[in-house]
């Protein structure tokens, strides 16, 4: 029989969880709950049996504050679903892949969340014709256009990870799954890029694959089928996405897009969209923990992205601009993050005021160092 020593199993444990939880305790509760839960059972009987040994009462205090430590770990999922519609080969710049492709790689790696857990619509899907446009030669011009097919691995494991099409029927069978699968424990967040369109006013809309269309209105009737959540948060990076806030207030969600209902969004040809680039950046690696807790709320998040996004922040000029939009009618968007919650969250059951941050803009257009995303 083996010599125990706690202390020493306590050292792994932590070391464990400064290696696999990265940024937030709902990934520390989920995601090791039952590890933590063995190897405090194995803590827990073999400190019993060394105090009774060697009446080191010390140990006491050590099997007590795991107790303590068993008492708030629950078993709540993060949940998301991320969109690239790509329109068609021509105008799915690589672009739209560098970002979902980033976003999933942080999801998974900075997050915790299951692989199963994340649900990818990419343009074609896991259909191998070409699907994007990898365009070059930028200086001078002309751009040369050239095509390929979105690998499906995005963070290069040797495993597929796109699920889907971004199809509306796609769509449809990916909410209507969320909504057998989430439980009231269970967080969602919703991240699109592409295209976007404008039916006038606030009535706006995302371009899917093969040049097909779905609406705000006809979005949130599928998001809606989701009636089970702790919270939703929502990121559209696509042109007048602030549209899609209207349709989507409800509680318990936060919402946030790059550019109002009336103007476009912009993105670095071959490179990235901006607001995109700076949401990650605030959300991966604590870059936007502004008040060092240790977590990315979305407030904190939203906050960055309006600091840092080129179009936004001052760096181009008209028509070079887009005004990020936020909207937290529930108050917790300084509570949530991508994965759990803070211990000043409290869930509220009817949505509250409507909150539009960010002035209103017409839409311009133009091309220079960038191009206009449709
Ligand atoms: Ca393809
Ligand atoms: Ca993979
Ligand atoms: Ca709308
Ligand atoms: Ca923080």
């Amino acid at each position: 029989m083996c010599e125990v020593k706690p202390r020493t199993v306590l050292h792994k444990i932590f070391q464990q969880k400064d290696k696999l939880i990265p940024l937030t305790r709902e990934a520390f509760d989920g995601k090791l709950s039952s590890e933590i839960l063995f190897l405090y059972g194995v803590i827990y009987k073999k400190a019993l049996k060394t105090m009774k040994r060697v009446k080191n009462l010390l140990l006491l205090p050590i099997a007590v504050g795991f107790v303590f430590i068993m008492t708030g770990i629950s078993q709540a999922a993060p949940y998301a679903v991320l969109i690239n519609g790509g329109y068609d080969t021509y105008n799915n710049n690589i672009a739209f892949y560098n970002d979902l492709s980033t976003i999933y790689g942080t999801l998974i790696t900075d997050y915790g969340y299951l692989e199963d857990n994340v649900y990818v619509l990419n343009s074609d899907g896991l259909n191998s014709a070409n699907d994007r446009n990898t365009v070059t030669n930028f200086h001078p011009p002309p751009w040369i256009y050239s095509y390929d097919s979105s690998p499906f691995d995005l963070d290069g494991n040797g495993s597929n990870d796109v699920d889907y099409a971004a199809t509306k029927g796609d769509i449809q069978t990916v909410f209507s799954t969320l909504a057998t699968q989430m439980t009231s424990q269970d967080s969602l967040f919703v991240w699109t890029t592409d295209h976007g369109g404008s039916q006038g006013g606030t009535d706006t809309g995302l371009w899917l694959w093969e040049s097909s269309y779905i609406t705000d209105a006809a979005f949130a009737v599928e998001v809606n089928k989701i009636t089970n959540y702790a919270y939703e948060i929502f990121s559209f990076q696509q042109c007048y996405g602030g549209g899609f806030i209207d349709n989507l207030t409800g509680s318990n969600r936060v919402l946030m897009s790059a550019a109002s209902a009336y103007e476009s969004a912009w993105f670095y040809v071959n490179e990235y969209c901006e607001y995109n680039y700076e949401f990650n950046n605030a959300v991966s690696g604590l870059g936007g923990d502004v008040n060092g807790d240790g977590y990315v709320s979305m407030l904190e998040a939203y906050n960055y992205v309006l600091l840092n996004d080129d179009f936004a922040n001052g760096t181009y000029a008209s028509p070079y601009i887009e005004h990020p939009q936020y909207w937290d009618g529930s108050g917790i968007g300084d509570m949530v993050t991508l994965n759990g919650t803070l211990d000043t969250f409290d869930p509220i059951p009817e949505p509250g005021t409507m909150i539009l941050i960010g002035s209103l803009a017409a839409g311009l257009f133009g091309a220079a160092a960038v191009r206009k995303r449709q």
